[in-house]
């Protein structure tokens, strides 16, 4: 027998929006070793521990290789040609009997991470011609686009906090230190937040829990769940009433200044002070703060996007960090010069973005960016009538898990007539599938980083091929998606020639090739881009670079960047400027309604060995003291006589589930927190290891009702809750909500 060599490969983690380079070294198809590849010009060597688990889901006897079928006998293989018969033959009947709106597709989170999907998913997509589309975006960055699309006009300018040359850092609902940063690829985030404040720069934290990063700032402001805006609307009103402001060179291509002066005043620190819990002379000095560094930049993530107000949070975000000069500037908020533009690429096909209010149909919730909120899920599929959903496609996702309300999601998704997941695992979304395509994944694919190269610190370029073949006859995620399209759309163009010409070049395409066009033709590409063209990108080139290419720091862009038809930033759009108004009715004129016991706001965490529900089958990542607990601050406690590891139920207008206690100093009193993507408690779920250590679902808590109705996006932060004790032998396994058993099909 010959000794099988050792390979090495270089490639990018695909896991979350870091982009950190790995070495990973093999033989004979087992993974030897993975470590940081410290020639990575961008990450320089760092990984966190999600990296090291690449190798359970390769490993992973959970995942699956082969469709399957649900029987009434059980699961059933099948193989994928019979498979794509019985998606498509489904689909087209249903849409047949009862239009096209009768099916619904969602894209979950791993979507953004294989370029793959990003470019052929959304081709199939349009064969569907349903307006029943759903991600999660809407549980997540909605609101960043909303802000970008009415202040920058275009959906995919998102500033990027320039965090390695700001002086002054001021963070709103993120926690970088456990999620390595979102919205902000930024490897290695902890030695960059550490070498600003090794400059001389501060770090400043508003979060209702005292992180991991708040832990290592300069200061930290404990904040009352969903009152952003009001700290932020205090902080411009500082800014205006102190004449602090300051745009510099942005004031020639802005327009809205005075619009924003007069909206602020009405929002003095001393009534923010009361509705936030931070006084108003903290306020104030934040402010003066802020306005004072050299360089100084406001960012804010998930805690801030998900709320009640997240779209004006995001859009008065901008407006902070414009008003005060530090926008398109080093050290401030900054656009990326990406090596494939996305931006540009969007706009050369018209797409800026997209905004109807009033569109779906229950609820009349808006359509951002041709998506409808996902909250809306489960009414769209409950309530009879036309334009129900019968059939849906859920496709990198597990919204039972990761969406408000994910109780009332699963007993709506046993009512469908058909579902089709594409998806590597049997879990608690899957399971209600009809049949599940599963597709090859991570270490057995190539990766180009087609967002997050949009979102970075840093402008780079890399690409990765697989370091495996896929197992037997595994497909990509795009393959599944391109032989979905060809079947659906089969026969729908035999007279049209120029349909019949574009479906023959879309037949011959590839990632590759699609990557290859769009590198050669963007900023660096060989074709036109600033660079001579000898010397420009392709994807050949790039190849040749197994560390990735770094493209230099960020860069100002404007006002050329800006796609507004005036070539100005709109400083105060008028639907954000309007919705002001639903935040004072919220915030000052409530209803007077008891609390009746809900007197607890809850929140959500991020763990650093977890990402977001899927990860929780590796023992890896898993070992260690359970993590699905309520934080709680020890005074509350002690108020309610509960003890450290006491079991309790917690209850919300949706739902109930049952947690132990876990005390916590970290927590701002009257708040407490539930990591997501827990509860793999459901039946007939296939995940050995995740199963054996279930967890609740925050969201059996987290309530459908509870939305930014101006974008669409989730509120999870700040879900009013009861506590209450269970006895101490209580066994806390599963949630308390009776989940249905049966999957019968109408
Ligand atoms: N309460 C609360 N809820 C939240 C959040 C929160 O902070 N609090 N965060 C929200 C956020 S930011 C997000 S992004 C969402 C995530 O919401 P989702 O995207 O719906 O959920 P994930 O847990 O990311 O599920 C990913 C799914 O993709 C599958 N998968 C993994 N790799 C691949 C692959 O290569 N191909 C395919 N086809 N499938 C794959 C996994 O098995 C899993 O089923 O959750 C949201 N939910
Ligand atoms: N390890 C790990 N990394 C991940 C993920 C993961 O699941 N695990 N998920 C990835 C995904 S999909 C995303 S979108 C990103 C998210 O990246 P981040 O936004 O950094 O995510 P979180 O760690 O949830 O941080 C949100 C913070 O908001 C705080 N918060 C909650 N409510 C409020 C509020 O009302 N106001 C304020 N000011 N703060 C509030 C929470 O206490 C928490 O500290 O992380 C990504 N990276
Ligand atoms: S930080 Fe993110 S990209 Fe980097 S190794 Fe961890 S999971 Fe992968
Ligand atoms: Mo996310």
């Amino acid at each position: 027998m010959p000794v099988e060599q050792i390979h090495t490969n270089f490639r990018t983690c695909n896991l979350c929006e870091a982009m950190c380079g790995i070495k990973i070294t093999h033989r004979d198809g087992k993974i030897l070793s993975i470590s940081g590849d410290k020639d990575d010009p961008f990450s320089q060597g760092h990984i966190c521990p999600k990296a090291v688990a690449l190798q359970d889901i390769y490993n992973d006897p959970d995942r699956l290789k082969q469709p399957l079928r649900r029987t009434k006998g059980g699961w059933e293989k099948l193989n994928w040609d019979d498979a794509f018969d019985i998606v498509t033959n489904r689909l087209r009947e249903i849409q047949k009997r009862h239009g096209r709106n009768a099916v619904g597709f969602y894209q979950g989170n791993p979507t953004v991470h294989n370029s793959g999907t990003m470019l052929f998913a959304p081709l199939f997509f349009r064969t569907l011609r349903t307006k029943n589309r759903f991600s999660a975006t809407s549980v997540d960055q909605l609101p960043h686009h909303f802000a970008g699309f009415f202040m920058f006009g275009h959906q995919l300018l998102l500033p990027v906090p320039d965090i390695d040359r700001s002086d002054f850092f001021l963070i709103l609902g993120a926690n970088p230190l456990a999620s390595n940063g979102s919205m902000m690829t930024a490897p290695g985030v902890a030695n960059r937040l550490k070498n600003l404040q090794k400059r001389g720069g501060k770090i400043v934290v508003i979060d209702p829990r005292r992180t991991e990063t708040a832990a290592k700032a300069d200061a930290h402001h404990f904040i009352r769940p969903g009152t952003d805006a009001l700290l932020l609307l205090a902080m411009l009103h500082t800014v205006f009433e102190e004449n602090l402001a300051d745009p510099g060179r942005l004031k020639s291509f802005t327009t809205g200044m005075d619009a924003i002066k007069i909206a602020v005043a009405d929002f003095s620190p001393e009534k923010a002070a009361t509705l936030t819990g931070i006084s108003a002379a903290t306020i104030r000095q934040l402010a003066r703060d802020f306005c004072a560094a050299k360089t100084a930049v406001c960012y804010g993530r998930i805690g801030v996007s998900t709320q009640t107000f997240g779209a004006i949070c995001q859009w008065l975000i901008n407006v902070l960090n414009i008003v005060t000069g530090n926008f398109d500037r080093p050290g401030g908020a900054m656009f990326t010069t990406p090596a494939i533009d996305v931006v540009q690429q969007f706009a050369k096909q018209g797409r800026f973005g997209y905004y109807k209010p009033s569109a779906s149909r229950v609820r009349g919730l808006p359509n951002f960016g041709g998506e409808l909120p996902v909250s809306a899920l489960a009414e769209e599929i409950l309530t009879a009538g036309d334009g129900q959903i019968k059939a849906l496609i859920t496709s990198s996702g597990n919204p039972v898990l990761s969406t408000p309300n994910g109780d009332q999601l699963e007993r709506a998704l046993a009512k469908l007539e058909f579902m089709v997941s594409v998806d590597i695992y049997l879990n608690e979304t899957t399971r209600h599938a009809d049949i599940i395509l599963p597709p090859a994944t991570g270490l057995e694919t190539d990766h180009y980083d087609l967002s997050f190269h949009l979102l970075a610190v840093r402008n780079t370029a890399k690409y990765s091929r697989a370091l495996f073949e896929p197992a037997n006859s595994a497909k990509y995620d795009w393959e599944i998606f391109n032989e979905l399209r060809k079947r659906m759309s089969r026969n729908s163009h035999k007279k049209n020639l120029a349909a019949r010409l574009q479906q023959g070049i879309l037949n011959r395409m590839t990632p590759e090739r699609m990557l290859d066009i769009a590198l050669r033709r963007g900023p660096y590409g060989v074709w036109g881009g600033r660079k001579l063209a000898k010397d420009g990108l392709s994807l050949k080139k790039l190849k040749k670079q197994p560390h990735g290419v770094d493209l230099g720091p960020l860069r100002p862009c404007l006002p050329q960047r800006l796609f507004t038809a005036d070539k100005q930033i709109q400083l105060a759009p008028e639907v954000l400027l309007n919705d002001l108004q639903r935040l004072k009715a919220h915030f000052f004129d409530p209803p007077a309604a008891g609390k009746n016991g809900f007197d607890f706001s809850l929140i959500g965490r991020r763990h650093l060995r977890s990402n977001n529900s899927w990860m929780h089958n590796s023992s890896r990542l898993i070992k260690g003291k359970p993590r699905c607990t309520l934080l709680m601050h020890p005074q509350d406690a002690a108020k309610r006589g509960f003890s450290d590891g006491q079991p309790v139920e917690v209850t919300a207008r949706v739902g109930a589930v049952q947690i132990p206690v876990e005390f916590s100093e970290e927590m701002m009193p009257g708040v407490v927190s539930i990591p997501h993507g827990w509860g793999h408690h459901r039946p007939e779920i296939q995940l050995q290891i995740a199963a054996k250590q279930p967890g609740v679902s925050i969201n059996d808590l987290t309530d459908d009702q509870m939305i930014d109705e101006l974008c669409g996006n989730a509120a999870f932060s700040n879900v009013c809750v009861k506590i209450t004790p269970l006895p101490e032998n209580t066994q806390l396994l599963s949630g308390m909500k009776a989940k249905p058993e049966t999957l019968d099909r109408p």
